[in-house]
């Protein structure tokens, strides 16, 4: 497998002949040809099959001519063999129907085998290596422990995080429990998807801003830190969240060849702040993908002199792309980047 990619190198603060750029979310419902296959399958269908899981994952290879792939799946998806009941609903997202709440029921949480609950994850990722043949890297993921357990608490989406940080709060043995077990799941994971054929891994921590970083040093960090120490290390390692101007020391204290946040802080006074021990990844507001090419090519240049040249930037969304962005605003993004940091 080729390792000279231009992502990957950034990935490691190599120097590139311009600035690599993907998109968190870029196999999903701003695309045309997905909405069309989800008239016809189910969102867990798509990702449960592996043939239409990588025809996702490669579309905006095809369409966009962005520098990474991203295994398409969710993240989710490793709560199921562990025992969660997990629903896609229609508009409300992932709802889960037996969420743990007790010490008994965080107990009965099973440790999962990647290569047999989560199987088909494998094989797509397997399909996927075969058809980019290592031109194309591909990004496998999985979510942080304290963004997964604050779905399995909650059983929903939430905003304020109350169920969460109440078990945090009360029972802070159960928590540590419970952080310990889901570490083990995203550990196992993320090696499996790396034995498979990914070529980097991203963990979305996406919830972490959600904490003081008094908190984030006591209830998260320290599992963070073990995930990214287990990882297999010749593999570069993505740590993202969003609203992390409290967290970023401490997220790089945790762990990850590269750091990405979202746009409510300066890219260039993150990256200073990090003291550029590792790389940076962002940070359009998804939302400027809504406005007029002349201001996207503006904003992304924004980005790029924010990053000033230096080796380890990989353009990005500070979040996930909206389903209502248009097509077109992607790829002179992706144009826009790839000939303004030309070298
Ligand atoms: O078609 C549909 O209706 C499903 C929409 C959808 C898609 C396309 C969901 C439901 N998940 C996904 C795919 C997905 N999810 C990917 C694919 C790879 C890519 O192209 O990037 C990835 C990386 C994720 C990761 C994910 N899922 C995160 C972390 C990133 C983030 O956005 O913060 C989170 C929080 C989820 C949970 C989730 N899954 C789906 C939704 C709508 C949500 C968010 C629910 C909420 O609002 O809390």
């Amino acid at each position: 497998m080729k390792d000279t990619s231009v992502f990957l190198r950034a990935c490691r603060q190599e120097q590139t002949e311009y600035t690599p750029v993907w998109l968190m979310r870029q196999a999903g419902r701003f695309l045309k040809e997905y909405r069309s296959l989800r008239r016809r399958y189910s969102f867990l269908t798509l990702c449960k099959t592996p043939e239409l899981a990588a025809e996702v994952t490669l579309l905006p290879i095809e369409r966009l001519k962005v520098d990474a792939a991203i295994i398409f799946a969710d993240i989710l998806l490793p709560l199921e063999p562990m025992g969660i009941d997990l629903e896609f609903t229609k508009g409300d997202g992932p709802v889960i129907h037996n969420p743990p709440r007790s010490r008994a029921e965080v107990e009965g949480l099973k440790a999962i085998k990647a290569e047999e609950g989560l199987r088909f994850v494998m094989e797509a990722i397997r399909m996927v290596c075969r058809e980019l043949k290592g031109e194309i890297p591909l990004i496998g993921f999985s979510g942080a422990p304290f963004t997964l357990a604050s779905y399995l608490i909650e059983g929903r989406g939430t905003r304020d995080f109350t169920l969460t940080k109440t078990l945090m709060y009360q029972d802070a043995a159960c928590w540590h429990l419970l952080m310990e077990k889901l570490s083990e799941v995203v550990i196992t994971y993320l090696n499996a998807q790396v034995r498979a054929g990914a070529q980097a891994v991203q963990v979305f921590d996406s919830w972490a801003g959600a904490l003081s970083p008094r908190d984030y040093e006591e209830f998260v960090l320290p599992h963070n830190r073990r995930v990214f120490q287990e990882l297999t290390s010749d593999v570069p390692a993505i740590h993202f969240a969003t609203g992390t101007s409290g967290l970023l020391e401490l997220m790089e204290e945790a762990g990850g060849d590269v750091i990405g946040i979202d746009w409510r802080i300066d890219l260039g006074e993150a990256w200073r702040r990090l003291g550029y021990k590792v790389g940076i990844q962002g940070n359009l507001d998804p939302a400027a993908l809504l406005g007029l090419p002349e201001r996207i090519e503006r904003c992304a240049k924004e980005i790029l002199d924010a990053a000033g040249g230096r080796p380890g930037h990989i353009f990005n969304l500070g979040h996930g792309v909206l389903p209502q962005t248009p097509q077109g605003n992607v790829i002179a993004m992706v144009e826009a980047v790839h000939h303004l940091s030309r070298k």
